[in-house]
């Protein structure tokens, strides 16, 4: 892909002309500037500067990963307005999975030669902090070089809340089972003014930041997410990632930002339209420029679509996720994106899309295989994309 210097890019709305001067600068972007990237009619424009920051980071390189999804239960004592995956303790729907369906589904994960399980469920009214342990420690048991990312910042609050223990106690006993790294669930939108409104009971914007900010200071990486396209404005979505900024200035733990583009089928807000390819490619922009401290921008591309991730890769965007497998939360609210992609496709798309796939560990560091990608093979870490990090 040819690379175009900041000053090359050709805009068409003159207000984006102080914000290309400061990023050939180096110059850090205020809140001011992330509305003008909100309002710029000039998409084309927004996103050719997102790329050429992307490129000035990253070059051509396109990551992906091979991981599958594991939701232990949906069962969850909240009821966030936009999720359609949660259940009550008795609705017809609610599950809750044995040990020897976890165990079985990390030794698949492992034999179809995923280097990471992302486990993410509901908050049980009934099950204690042990069992969540217990999930952590029957994956490792059964699939030991499998990558676990487990439970976002809202269940860790949990678990310090059922477990009445301090939140860097409940990290350590998730260390002690195998926990890698914590995924970036849960942030929805920091802004009081939404948050109450659409996620109120759960943890707050002051315990999220505080969970990832602890589990930094204990060596683990993260990610962090921003829920768009539903009740929050412009302004909320800006200071949702200034405040994101202002944490990684702080431990420069975070690996990777995902916006998520919000699903409304099955969920309490289903009145509101999905959020349009426009939009999801202004959030990946937006992503990319204001973060100017965070590595990665991933595009999801369940929630987005196979399409619009692979056109993301223009848009800021250097990582697509994964093969994925399994996928309940997005399915739940109407994503009509496959289950799974296999690595043979997302090379294709990405290389498609004018760039170079690299496969991956959860950490960033590249994986080699033996023979093609999209096989069985013994993953070799490659060096540390990011120092100090944590299997
Ligand atoms: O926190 C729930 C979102 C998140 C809906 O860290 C919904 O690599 C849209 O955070 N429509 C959990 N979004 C998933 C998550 C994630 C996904 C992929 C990669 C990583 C990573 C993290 O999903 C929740 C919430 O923000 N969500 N329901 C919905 N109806």
């Amino acid at each position: 892909m040819g690379r175009l210097a900041m000053n090359e890019i050709r805009l068409c709305d003159p207000s984006l002309e102080p914000i290309r001067r400061k990023l050939g600068a180096g110059e850090r972007l205020s809140f001011e500037d992330g509305l003008v990237l909100e309002r710029t009619p000039d998409l084309l424009g927004l996103g050719a500067l997102a790329n050429a920051v992307r490129e000035r980071l990253h070059g051509n390189a396109a990551y992906y990963n091979i991981n599958t999804h594991l939701n232990p239960t949906n069962v969850c004592v909240y009821r966030c307005d936009f999720c359609a995956f949660r259940a009550d303790l008795n609705d017809e729907r609610a599950y809750v999975m044995t040990e020897a369906q976890v165990r079985e589904r990390a030794q698949q994960a492992q034999a179809r030669g995923a280097t990471e399980l992302h486990i993410v469920g509901g908050l049980h009214h009934k099950l204690p902090f042990s069992w969540y342990v217990d999930v952590v420690r029957w994956v490792k048991q059964a699939a030991p070089a499998i990558h676990v990312k487990a439970y976002t910042a809202v269940e860790i609050e949990w678990f310090a809340k059922i477990g009445r223990m301090a939140i860097e106690d409940v990290l350590k006993r998730l260390i002690d089972a195998g926990l890698g790294s914590l995924p970036g669930g849960g942030a929805e939108i920091f802004h009081p003014e939404v948050r109450e409104r659409i996620c109120g009971a759960k943890a707050s914007t002051e315990k999220w930041l505080e969970v990832h900010r602890t589990a930094h200071r204990l060596g683990l990486h993260s990610n962090a997410t921003m829920l768009y396209g539903h009740i929050e404005r412009a302004e909320h979505r800006i200071d949702h990632l200034l405040r994101l900024r202002a944490l990684q200035d702080e431990t420069g733990g975070f690996q990777t930002f995902i916006p998520l583009a919000f699903h409304p089928d099955n969920s309490r807000m289903e009145e509101i339209p999905k959020p349009s390819g426009v939009m999801d490619l202004r959030m990946m922009a937006i992503g990319r420029l204001m973060l100017d401290n965070v590595p990665h921008i991933k595009a999801y591309w369940v929630m987005l679509g196979l399409k619009t991730a692979q056109v993301a890769l223009a848009f800021g965007a250097d990582d697509i996720d994964g093969t994925v497998v399994h996928e309940k939360i997005y399915h739940e609210a109407g994503a009509d994106t496959p289950q799974e992609v296999s690595a043979e496709e997302i090379r294709r798309l990405i290389e498609e899309a004018g760039r170079e796939p690299i496969e991956r560990d959860t950490l960033y560091r590249r994986v080699e295989r033996e023979g093609a990608a999209w096989q069985i093979g013994a993953a070799v870490g490659g060096p540390p994309l990011l120092a100090g990090s944590r299997r």
